[in-house]
């Protein structure tokens, strides 16, 4: 996204990935779920689900889909944990101290397609240390690709297909009570060997029926320093088509809305209880009924809520009255997906919008009073230089006439989409398998007649606009801009936050008895940042109660944590 530094921090956690490889036993297949005694019910049931980090810090914001599914087991009575290693150092011998201290009975991994490989490690990390627990997986890359995992990565045991609420609660309660694997929907599993998937199950029909996200679970404060926003969803499915996205095939064609007030209760709930300010909604397409959004905004107008919120939309599901509906109860900013400049791309796509309702759309936001954002995607079928010119000339004139902030991606064509399914169809190349490059930042593809290092070179043009604009700001914020003094304030302290949590500062120096200024310092040397940074950014944790003083166990000096 523009004017958001993007931090290689992938190297030091691949590094230890790949020593605890090196070093790991060699890996003795389980057959099938592990073996550890559990009892018939989920009352005694340990779940330690982990959320995976990237290999790079791209908007970190809480784990929606986690918290949803270990709402659904807690509701069953399990006892669950969430181990957040987006926002924390990850290295096996803490795993690994973690699983000694829990002893689960299962562990579940979420993730997507680029740090998939990052999910399988760790998973491989928990079977090595202890054979006897079931390792689970689950998201929107493994759901597509789930006999591979089975017949490529052993030490993974069961693999969860699509939405996982209901999927998981009757896998474990198919375990506990001696049921076969075969009788549970949406999963795939090793059978004599070889990979067995269980028939497709059914979407979740009435999602105003499932437990509010377990966000309890969930190292809150840690979001909140980043200045995070939280994240809600208030209906799943898409209606469209667009090949290069998995989103119908995942959550369904058919779009399932939540009740209006029930969003506005968990919107107050976060606000109020959490302490969040800023909420990120993400539906696939928030605007794809007028009735539902209405109902949103005015629940939230009604209640007087000091929130701000963000959406992704598509510009053909906007008019100028819902955008300032939306603005008038606290929407600040609209992302769109305009893919790109060219007619002929966009229908290549099947996105089913023109360039003129793309340019509308931008205008009818920024007149509502909404930041925007629009994201484009090199590579796509049929795309050559003059229609990834056509795109960048679109991104340059709205950035100029409205003031819109832009990104290009690649196009990545991720597993359960239709452009990989078809890609000879759509004359399109696939260049490599290895997942971990499906960042869309880097060509894996490539169509007819455009090769990728030309997207790469458009990519680094736009990666030099962003650092230009990036260099503006800072100029104008040292010569007294206000907004622009605000924004490298906030770049400042997430930088901070992302060091303090990537080398778990807190938890290394936290407790040793110090005041605030000790604190500060040793941080300052630990994460090797300025002592003036470390002691106003500690300052500012502290003030928000993101990181709390706590009584040591003798009660004889203070020790600090994360809230
Ligand atoms: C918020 C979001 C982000 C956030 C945070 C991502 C996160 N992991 O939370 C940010 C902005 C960082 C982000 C970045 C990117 N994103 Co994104 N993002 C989303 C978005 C809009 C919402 C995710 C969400 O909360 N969904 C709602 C919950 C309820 O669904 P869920 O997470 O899928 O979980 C359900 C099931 O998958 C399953 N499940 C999930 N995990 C597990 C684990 C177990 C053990 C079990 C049993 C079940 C299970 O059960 C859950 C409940 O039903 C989705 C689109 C979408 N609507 O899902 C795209 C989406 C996840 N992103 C996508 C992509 C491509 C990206 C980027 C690569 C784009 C880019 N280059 O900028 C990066 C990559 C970052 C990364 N390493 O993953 C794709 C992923 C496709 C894929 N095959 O992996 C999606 C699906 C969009 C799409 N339709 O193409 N993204
Ligand atoms: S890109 Fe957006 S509109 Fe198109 S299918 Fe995916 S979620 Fe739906």
């Amino acid at each position: 996204m523009l004017l958001v530094k993007r931090r290689q921090c992938g190297d030091a956690t691949q590094r230890q990935l790949d020593m605890e490889v090196m070093a790991g036993p060699e890996y003795a297949l389980i057959p099938g779920p592990g073996n550890r005694a559990m009892s018939c019910c989920l009352m005694q049931t340990r779940v330690l689900f982990i959320n995976t980090p990237f290999p790079f810090d791209e908007h970190p914001v809480p784990p929606l889909g986690l918290a949803y599914i270990a709402a659904a087991l807690e509701n069953e009575g399990a006892d669950v944990q969430v181990l957040d290693l987006l926002v924390a150092q990850y290295t096996p011998r803490a795993l690994k101290r973690k699983l000694k201290e829990y002893q689960p009975h299962f562990v579940a991994a979420t993730c997507s397609t680029l740090n998939y490989h990052i999910a399988s490690r760790i998973l491989r990390v928990c079977k090595n240390h202890d054979p006897g627990l079931t390792t689970l997986i689950g998201g929107p890359h493994v759901s597509f690709t789930a006999a591979d995992v089975i017949a490529q990565a052993p030490w993974i045991d069961i693999v969860v297909r699509g939405e996982g609420e209901h999927t998981l609660v009757d896998l474990l309660n198919a375990l506990a009570g001696g049921r076969d694997l075969s009788s549970v929907p949406g999963i795939a599993y090793r059978r004599n060997g070889e990979a067995a998937l269980t028939p497709p199950r059914p979407l979740i029909k009435e999602l105003d029926r499932l437990p509010l996200p377990a966000r309890h679970l969930l190292p809150l404060s840690k979001y909140r320093a980043l200045k995070a926003p939280c994240t809600v969803i208030t209906s799943r499915g898409c209606p469209f088509g667009c090949i290069f996205c998995s989103a119908p095939k995942m959550f369904g064609r058919g779009v399932r809305f939540r009740d209006p007030e029930a969003v506005v209760d968990e919107i107050e709930m976060i606000n109020r209880e959490f302490g969040f300010r800023q909420i990120n909604i993400v539906d696939d397409t928030f605007t794809v009924k007028d009735r539902h959004v209405q109902g949103i905004c005015e629940g939230l107008m009604d209640r007087g809520l000091n929130i701000q919120w963000s959406v992704y939309s598509r510009v053909d599901t906007v008019s100028p009255r819902l955008l300032r509906l939306m603005k008038r109860s606290g929407c600040s900013w609209v992302c769109f997906g305009l893919e790109s400049g060219s007619q002929k791309i966009l229908e290549n796509i099947k996105k089913r919008i023109t360039v003129a309702q793309s340019r509308q759309a931008v205008k009818m936001a920024k007149e509502a009073g909404m930041e925007v954002m629009v994201s484009f995607l090199l590579g796509l079928p049929g795309e050559n230089g003059r229609t990834a010119r056509q795109s960048v000339s679109l991104a340059d004139e709205l950035r100029r006439e409205f003031g819109v902030y832009y990104g290009f991606h690649i196009l990545a064509p991720m597993p359960g989409t239709e452009v990989r399914e078809k890609a000879n169809e759509y004359g399109i190349r696939i260049l490599s398998q290895d997942w971990a490059k499906y960042d869309a930042n880097r060509p894996v593809s490539e169509p007819t007649g455009f090769s990728g290092d030309r997207m790469t070179r458009i990519l680094a043009d736009y990666e030099r606009s962003i650092s230009a604009a990036w260099d503006n700001i800072q100029a104008e914020a040292s010569k007294g801009d206000p907004l622009c003094q605000e924004r490298v304030s906030t770049t400042a302290t997430q930088d901070f936050v992302w060091k303090l949590l990537k080398s778990n500062a807190i938890e290394k120096l936290g407790h040793r008895k110090h005041c605030p200024g000790d604190l500060a310092e040793r941080v300052s040397r630990m994460i090797d940042v300025p002592p003036d940074t470390a002691e106003r950014e500690m300052a500012r944790l502290l003030a928000a109660g993101n990181i709390v003083p706590a009584r040591t166990e003798g009660g004889d000096g203070q020790i600090w944590r994360w809230a």
